[in-house]
């Protein structure tokens, strides 16, 4: 079995059937003493699907998924990526790790990525020349813009979003759900450069008929099947017109890196990050609810009431995730440091969906108590908000800081998982850390 032929990740056959996983990437003979090393035949098969021999093959412990195995192409660009850990190779799925979350505006290299499916050539050759966007359905004058087209005709506007899967915080339901797990590091907020979306959709008329949004991307499908998307959403109009969603073509002040849409994608903030379709190729206005991939079933929606863990919902109970829920992380220290006694400066970002936050407290004694944290002003609507705050820990020993966010309807965030949902969507648990004083 190649590469080519593998539909699912690694990661993914390995939680599913770890014996089969093995013999895949080690063999049989490598799979018989798995608490080895690898060697003989394993070796041979290993070698030959990474299309390279093991200089260091005797410490290669089996059972190790090489790093290589992130799709080849792909696996340069995984390379660039400082410290995210790898949730499956096939498609990629990163995640960053609290601590390296620190930064106002999260450098390329630390934002997670999120891929359905496989990369399009055009994201992997850098060379944007033949690109375009299709801007067509309920409009008085469908579009067709090439990138010089799209800078030159609408006004460019730089913003800090912040894009958050909805899956992030999967890993800690229960029972658990299937897909990647995200434990705290599927959210990032850089700075996006590019063109309203609503500007470019009222140039082309939207008509009164329009209810829905559909993106279309450039990437393909894990099958290799050209008539499947891996991923289609969109969002209702009046979403749509919000003059913070962006048609970007800059991340960070640099052309959109291969994993995070080049050359253009959208930027929808506040709602789920599948919203913002990557690898941007056509905008369909609709006059119905977008029907696309990963719009129906138990994607992307959760029942309309709350439901006992495990439960099964009937579909026509299902709802599509909208805003996003309030939410914070703690960045610094990084979880288990060892401090000083007395006062340690915690901080980290708070940000939520369309309701923005106003305040964030944090707990030192289990959430007995909780106490404010400091909130810097928004550098605009949709970014996350540094928090910074000093706790003072009065005698040696194990703490744990709690930090959570609080919204303008006074919402905060849970203490732990809030409803439960098949896949595992929307989980904003408050965020602990822990700390060894000394
Ligand atoms: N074309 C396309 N767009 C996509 C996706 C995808 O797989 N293909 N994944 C979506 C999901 S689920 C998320 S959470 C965000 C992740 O963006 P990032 O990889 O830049 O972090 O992109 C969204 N846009
Ligand atoms: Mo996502």
């Amino acid at each position: 079995m190649t590469k080519q032929q593998r539909e699912r990740g690694l990661n993914e056959l390995y939680a599913e059937d770890p014996q089969a996983a093995d013999l895949i990437v080690f063999g049989r003979r490598a799979h018989a003493d798995r608490r080895g090393f690898l060697k003989g035949a394993g070796l041979a098969a290993m070698g030959s699907l990474i299309g390279a021999t093991i200089p260091f093959h005797r410490s290669m412990p089996s059972g190790l998924i090489p790093a290589a195995f992130a799709q080849m192409d792909e696996g340069a660009l995984v390379a660039e990526k400082d410290g995210l850990v790898i949730l499956n190779d096939r498609p990629i799925n990163m995640e960053t790790p609290a601590h390296l979350l620190d930064d106002d505006i999260t450098p390329a290299s630390r934002h997670f990525v999120r891929n359905n499916g496989l990369l399009p050539e055009m994201a992997l050759s850098g060379d944007a020349s033949g690109w375009t966007l299709t801007v067509d359905g309920e409009v008085d004058t469908p579009l067709e813009l090439t990138l010089e087209e799209l800078q030159a005709r609408f006004e460019t506007v730089s913003l800090q979003l912040v894009v958050e899967c909805a899956g992030n915080g999967r890993a800690y339901f229960n029972p658990g759900a299937s897909g990647n797990q995200w434990t705290t590091g599927a959210v990032a907020c850089s700075e996006w450069m590019g063109v309203r979306l609503k500007d470019v959709l009222e140039a082309a008329g939207v008509r009164p008929a329009a209810v829905y949004t559909g993106h279309y991307g450039m990437d393909t499908h894990l099958s290799g099947d050209p008539e499947k998307d891996p991923i289609s959403r969109g969002v209702p109009i009046a979403k749509a017109m919000e003059p913070h969603n962006l048609i970007a073509f800059r991340m960070n002040n640099e052309p959109i890196p291969a994993l995070h849409g080049f050359p253009c994608r959208l930027v929808v903030p506040g709602w789920p990050g599948s919203c913002s379709q990557k690898w941007l190729r056509r905008i369909q206005v609709r006059d119905v609810v977008h029907d696309g991939a990963k719009m129906t079933g138990d994607s992307y929606r959760v029942p309309a009431y709350p439901v006992a863990p495990g439960t099964e919902v009937p579909d026509t109970d299902m709802r599509i995730i909208e805003s996003m829920p309030v939410k914070s992380l703690i960045t610094a220290p990084e979880t288990g440091a060892e401090v000083g006694v007395g006062a340690v400066e915690v901080r980290g970002h708070a940000w939520s969906g369309d309701t923005p936050v106003v305040a964030m407290e944090v707990s030192i004694d289990f959430g007995q108590t909780w106490t404010s944290a400091d909130l810097a002003e928004e550098p605009n609507r949709y970014a996350w908000r540094r928090w910074t705050t000093t706790v003072n820990l009065l005698v040696g020993g194990y703490y744990e800081v709690w930090a959570k966010a609080i919204d303008e309807n006074g919402i905060a965030q849970p203490p732990t998982t809030p409803g439960w949902n098949p896949k595992g969507y929307v989980n904003n648990m408050i965020h602990r850390i822990a700390l060894f004083a000394t």
